[in-house]
Parts: C-alpha cells; structure tokens; sequence
C-alpha cells in the first residue's frame, strides 16, 4: 500500500478539538529576563554555537514572552479551541528547587492562560518540554534519580498555581527524544554520548519524574481541579521491509524499542520484554556483568503503571524496518534493537531528513496505540511538516490533509477515540539543534525583523477553513 488513499469527505465529529502547539524554549526568547534561571538549553548553545546548524539561538525566538496577546490573536483568527504550550522550569523556579519561586514567571503564564480563557481557547500545559534547570544538571540532570523528586516538587507548584484553568496536563515532552540525543548522540542539550548506557537511565527516570508528577496531581489536586494528566510520546509507525518472518519481527521490535520503551511501564507496567531479553543478552556478550537496562523493582513498576489519563502522541512519520546484525563489542541502542530502518522510496521528503510524508502510518499507529494500550483517549499533540520560508506552502497541506484524512478514518472506521489534535506548530521557531534552517509554522515568523513579524501561510488558511467547516475536502457528508 503507498498510503495514498481518497481523503475523507466526512465531517469531523463536533466534539473534536482542532488545536496548535508550541513549546517554551523554541518560542519564548527572553532567556534572561525578569529573573528567569539559566536552562540546559541557554547553557548548550552558549557554550558552543556551533552545536546548532545556522549558530543562532533561541534567546529572543518569536519573542512570545512579550509578544503572548499577538499569538492568541493569531490562534483566534485559525479558530482553534485548543492551545498547547509548554512552561519553562526555571522561568518558574530558577535553580529548579522549590525554595525560590520567580513570581514574574507565574504572572507571565497567568496572564498567557488568563488570556486563552478570555478567548475561548482551552490549554494542554507540557511541564517539560527540555528546558531542565542548570542546577539540576549539576547535580546529574536526567541519569540521577532524585530529579524525580525535583520534578514533583515543581509539579506542584505548578499544578498548584494554574490548575484552576487549567485541565489537560502533559508532564514531559517525548522523552526518547531527550534521552536518545541528549544522553546517547549529544546533538542536544545537554550533549552527552552515552549511547549505551545513559540513554536507558535516562528513560528510567524521566518515567520516575512523569509518575511522581502524575501521582502528586491525583492526591493532592484531582479530586478539586479535576483535569487529566499524562505523558507525551513520540513514535513512528513502523512498517516490515518484506515478507519474511525476520523483517516481521524487526518491525515489531522497532516499534517495542520506540513507542514501547515509554509506553509500555505507563500503560501496561515495566520494560517490553523483547527490550529486557535482548539488551541483557548483548550487555553479557560484551562483558557486562549485568543488563544496562535499569530494571524497575516491584514497587517502581507499580508505580509507574497506570499513570495517565489519556494518551498524547506525537507523530510525525514512518519507518520502514529490516532485521540487521551489528558486532559484538559496540554497545549501543541501535545494536541493542538489532534493526535497520529507512523510509519508503514513493514517500514525500520534507526539509527535515528524518521527516518522510506516509499519510496512512497515522491510521496504522493510531490502531496500534489503541488497541495496545487502551487509553481511554487520545490527543495527538503534535503533528506537522517542515518547508522552506515560502509563505505557499502547498507540500504542507497535502501532508495535513492525509495525515488528517487518516486520523478522521481511524476515528470513524476503526473507532478509535481521537479527540484532539494540536498542530506542530502554530508558527516557526526555534528548531533545536536545525536553529531556524527549518520552517514547521503553519504561520511564518520573520526572525530577521526585530517585530518578529507573523504572517499566515496558505497552511493556516487551509486549516482556519478546516477548522470552521471541519471538512478535509470541498464538500462533505455528515459523519
Ligand atoms: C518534535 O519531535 C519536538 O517535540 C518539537 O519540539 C520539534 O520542534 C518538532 O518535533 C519538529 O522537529 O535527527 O535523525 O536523529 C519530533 C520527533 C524525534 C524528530 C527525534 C527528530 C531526531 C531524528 N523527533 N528526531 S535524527
């Protein structure tokens, strides 16, 4: 199947949230200002600009931390009822410790949430979205288990502060994403190699941290607040390269080692098996004395599981997966999954490397997560296409819309219960280790004008008229 299919001439159910999405470091600029901590972000870029592709930064970004009124306007105009940002840790606590809370930082989202609330828009606030306080990276960042502890004690207050408007709650943002290149790569902050080892530590205690958040809400603010919290994870479905019962396995492997790696602790309890057996195996191979995958104790995995009360998804793309052999004696992720993957020679390239247009993976990952983990309800919180600068951006609609089309499906066929989706991203911005070299906004941002001048693309029109008419196509049938 190219996944190529018809795109729906149904209508979205009306209880549908259509939404876009951003995150603190890649929008807010004012990295320094009224009392704002440093984060692992500043500190990484900083300290060697070259560790991004232009040698920009995001200390000014899209300027959101002065310029929040001109992104609800521009959310209002889209028509969107749905918001998803994310706070900055230590624009809320500066060291990352409970002793010392910026009050500029809390009047700053006050007033951001104040604001959504006057217009109508509902926000999905992420806790985390890789700003860690450089204190709590000098005492061991995401390898030392008490930033658990840390993250709970921020949860709170913030949970404490803004729960009141606040009902939909994502504690970390895709943390394979930071463990896999913060810890293992090191092309992000805070741009450790640890391949091997650190990113399974990693994993182990950002699911500690997301469980002491999750856990603190429903003891101390559920029964009043009355809001959901979970996790965001990012996967990719993940296609056999043939008919052979290898590459069968090596597909299922692959999407063990990626969405289950977080998935599975949260929503079924502890590592996916095929992780424990074959990371075991090749850490006795080549000489450890034991797994470097960190078990869970009995209480550490009754702890994690059961911890969300919905499913955030990030997806993007697609892979297509073989079963490969790697050496002995070069420890790493990779062999450890044992798998080799590309994409589809009939899917879209986009202006990201890792990003390929294969519009029915949504559907089949939708299935998958679903029918795995019964979520009870699934948000995709982000979704999206990078491009050029160019404002006519017809290669993101087509991608939208498939992408989309297949959501609808999945929802109307396949009946699973999607309920909201947030647009990755409501404009441009700071793109990691990319800088500003890739376009993802349906809205452009214009970096080289101090106004940081927002203009809609033809993405955004489509959406705005897609959200209005909840149509993917010229005409529609109810659903
Ligand atoms: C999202 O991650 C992030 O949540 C968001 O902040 C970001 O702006 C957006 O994507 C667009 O990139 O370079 O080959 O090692 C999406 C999932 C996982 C995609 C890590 C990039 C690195 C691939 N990301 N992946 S590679």
């Amino acid at each position: 199947t190219s996944g190529f299919g018809d795109i729906s001439n149904k209508t979205f159910p009306e209880t549908f949230k259509f939404g876009a999405a951003t995150a603190a470091y890649q929008v807010e600029g004012a990295w320094n200002e009224d009392g704002k901590g440093e984060s692992i972000w500043d500190k990484f870029v900083h300290e060697d600009p070259t560790r991004v592709k232009d040698q920009l930064n995001g200390d000014v970004a899209c300027d959101s931390y002065h310029k929040w009124q001109e992104d609800i306007e521009l959310l209002k105009e889209l028509g969107v009822k749905l918001y998803r940002f994310s706070i900055s840790w230590p624009r809320i606590l500066p060291n990352g410790t409970p002793n010392k809370i910026n009050q500029a930082g809390i009047d700053y989202y006050r007033k951001v949430i104040n604001g959504l609330k006057e217009a109508g828009i509902e926000p999905l606030v992420t806790l985390y979205h890789w700003d860690l306080p450089v204190h709590l990276l000098d005492l061991g960042g995401w390898l030392n288990e008490d930033i658990a502890d840390y993250f709970g004690d921020y949860a709170r207050i913030v949970f404490k502060n803004f729960g009141d408007d606040v009902k939909l709650w994502a504690t970390i943002n895709e943390p394979k994403t930071t463990c896999m290149n913060g810890y293992g790569g090191g092309s992000m902050a805070p741009g450790l190699q640890l391949l091997a080892d650190g990113v399974y530590k990693c994993a182990k205690v950002q699911l500690l941290a997301h469980a002491k958040a999750y856990h603190i809400y429903q003891e101390e603010f559920a029964a009043t607040q009355k809001g959901k919290v979970s996790i965001v994870i990012d996967a990719t479905y993940n296609e056999p390269a043939s008919d052979s019962a290898e590459d069968i396995a090596a597909a299922e492997t692959e999407t063990e080692f990626n969405l289950g790696w977080y998935a599975n602790p949260i929503y079924l309890g502890d590592w996916p098996e095929v992780m424990k057996a074959q990371i075991y195996n090749r850490s006795l191979q080549e000489g450890y004395s034991f797994s470097r995958l960190p078990a869970f104790t009995p209480e550490q995995v009754a702890y994690v599981n059961g911890t969300f009360d919905f499913f955030g998804l990030n997806m993007y793309t697609s892979l297509i997966a073989a079963s490969a052999d790697y050496p002995i004696g070069e420890p790493s992720y990779y062999s450890d999954k044992g798998t080799a993957t590309t994409h589809g020679v009939d899917w879209t390239a986009s202006e990201a490397d890792w990003l390929y247009s294969y519009p029915a993976g949504m559907r089949k990952l939708l299935n998958i997560v679903w029918n795995k983990y019964n979520p009870g309800s699934i948000y995709v919180t982000e979704n999206g296409w990078a491009t050029n600068d160019t404002l006519a951006d017809q290669s993101r609609i087509d991608y939208l819309q498939g992408y989309l089309s297949n959501l609808l499906d999945a929802i109307l066929e396949d009946g699973v219960n999607v309920v909201g989706y947030t647009t990755w991203s409501l404009m441009d911005n700071f793109e990691w280790a990319q800088g500003y070299t890739q376009k993802f906004g349906i809205i452009q941002v214009d970096f080289d004008s101090p106004n940081r001048t927002r203009t809609l693309r033809e993405s955004a029109r489509w959406y705005q008229n897609l959200v209005s008419t909840r149509c993917l196509v010229d005409e529609c049938v109810d659903s």
